[in-house]
């Protein structure tokens, strides 16, 4: 997804290529609309007269669809067909897609648009993303499944990214935007749930218990819809506990009650709120989200110890949604002892970053459905060794590798053109922190 001559090209001809398959049949209960950054509108240098003309949004369309998997032997994932997994039964919640943009400096997500399939369906869903051009030129396009199936979207769940910068063409389309989120199946009895309790990040501990009790206020217009109070650990993960409550409106906005039972001794813990202000019965980051206050301020983290505790107040909104931080930054550098330019004119190198390790050749669109790329010119690496970084979502599995296209024909993998990859088998559990030292060597030496 760095932006690479290469990547962006092959978004220009996706662009210009029509996808027919868009015609509007997404099924009911499906969302999607531009969100407010609240960023434009600021240029204050008012003349008074001139008019800004309001440009057409442009229109990104791809589909998004759940590959299930097991882990295999050898440090390889096995994929696993629904039907012999779960049959036409979809055992998941919504799938929620976003295109996002991130700042540079501060490593600050903005969302630019959203799209949630709220019923998704063994084999795909189509989304559609609106996006203003005066917000941002390109964006990338990720999607988030409910996997364990209770409303809101934790941080140890499956995220799926498209693995190229996407073009926003004004008043046009981009299509073909397609994701893919590897999911591995849920235990054997879960699934079924929907209610609170410790979803799929809970310890499962039997330990004791205790309640934190307390109320929610929403301090804005209320038009309906449930909310959920959330514990977080102090790194943000989570949520691991959560309650549902029903607030009842009041003259400026809403209250609620809550009693949110959770194993004791957790220690700090980050209490959160949040409501389903748009009704879709999900928790996304763009409802409204609110945190624990002391006097109207922040009063996180608070400890959870071994008796009950009560008092707490959540006020909506408050602070940020919880980052999803559905990607991680995974650095290393790829060497090839003879010298990059010991080898043939026109070479070109490729890193990757997978849901799956190719075993056959294969093209360079195919790393479109992985998670990143990045390609080097071989003649433009001085020395021996050159630095790499690939984005991929967090709590996943992916698989690092490096190809020489000597003969820079775009397919890779052929047979004499050497590769290289993390480890034996390049598999790299992503986790949640950004990673650097993912060394890579290319093994094979290129021979006269
Ligand atoms: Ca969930
Ligand atoms: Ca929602
Ligand atoms: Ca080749």
């Amino acid at each position: 997804m760095r932006l690479s001559t290469t990547s962006l090209i092959a978004v220009i001809l996706s662009a210009g290529c029509q996808f027919g398959g868009h015609d509007g049949d997404e099924g009911e209960g499906e969302t999607g609309g531009s969100i407010d950054s609240g960023t434009t509108d600021s240029d204050t240098t008012d003349s008074g007269e001139t008019d800004t003309v309001d440009r057409l949004a442009g229109t990104i369309n791809g589909t998004v669809s759940v590959q299930l998997y097991v882990e295999a032997a050898d440090e390889l994932t096995e994929e696993v067909s629904w039907a012999d997994a779960y049959g036409d039964q979809y055992p998941f919640g919504a799938i929620f897609v976003a295109a996002y943009t991130v700042d540079e400096t501060t490593n600050l997500t903005t969302y630019h648009a959203e799209y949630v399939i709220s019923a998704p369906s063994t084999t795909g869903d189509a989304y559609s993303l609106q996006i203003d051009p005066d917000d941002t030129e390109t964006v990338y396009v990720y999607a988030a499944l409910d996997w364990w199936p209770d409303g809101v979207l934790g941080t140890n769940e499956p995220v799926g990214l498209h693995g190229d910068l996407v073009a926003v063409i004004e008043g046009g389309e981009t299509n073909d935007v397609d994701i893919v989120i590897n999911a591995p199946l849920l235990p054997e009895g879960g699934g079924s749930g929907g209610g609170d309790g410790t979803g799929g990040g809970g310890d499962g501990s039997g330990g004791p218990y205790i309640t934190l009790d307390g109320d929610v206020t929403i301090d804005q217009a209320y038009s309906g819809g449930d909310g959920k109070v959330l514990l977080y650990d102090t790194s943000g993960n989570g949520p691991t506990y959560m309650k549902s409550f029903t607030p009842t409106a009041t003259e400026d906005g809403a209250v609620a009650s809550f009693s949110l039972s959770v194993a004791a001794n957790l220690g700090e813990q980050r209490l959160l709120g949040a409501w389903d202000e748009n009704q879709n019965g999900l928790l996304e980051p763009t409802d409204v989200w609110g945190a624990y206050v002391v006097a109207g301020e922040n009063a996180n983290p608070i400890t959870v110890g071994s008796v009950s505790t009560s008092g707490y107040t959540v006020l909506l909104p408050y602070g940020l949604p919880p980052t999803l931080n559905p990607f991680v930054r995974l650095e290393g550098s790829v060497s090839y002892p003879e010298g990059f330019a010991s080898l043939p004119a026109g070479a070109v190198m490729y890193v990757a970053a997978m849901r799956t390790r190719p075993s056959l050749d294969f093209g360079v669109a195919d790393f479109g459905r992985g998670y990143d790329w990045q390609s080097f010119v071989c003649a433009d690496l001085p020395g021996t060794a050159t630095d790499y970084l690939l984005v991929t979502p967090s709590n996943a599995v992916a698989y690092i590798w490096a190809y020489l296209d000597l003969d820079g024909d775009g397919i890779l993998n052929e047979p004499g053109e050497p590769s290289g990859s993390v480890g034996r088998s390049g598999r790299v559990a992503t986790g949640s922190v950004n990673a650097t030292g993912l060394d890579m060597v290319f093994s094979d030496i290129v021979v006269e």
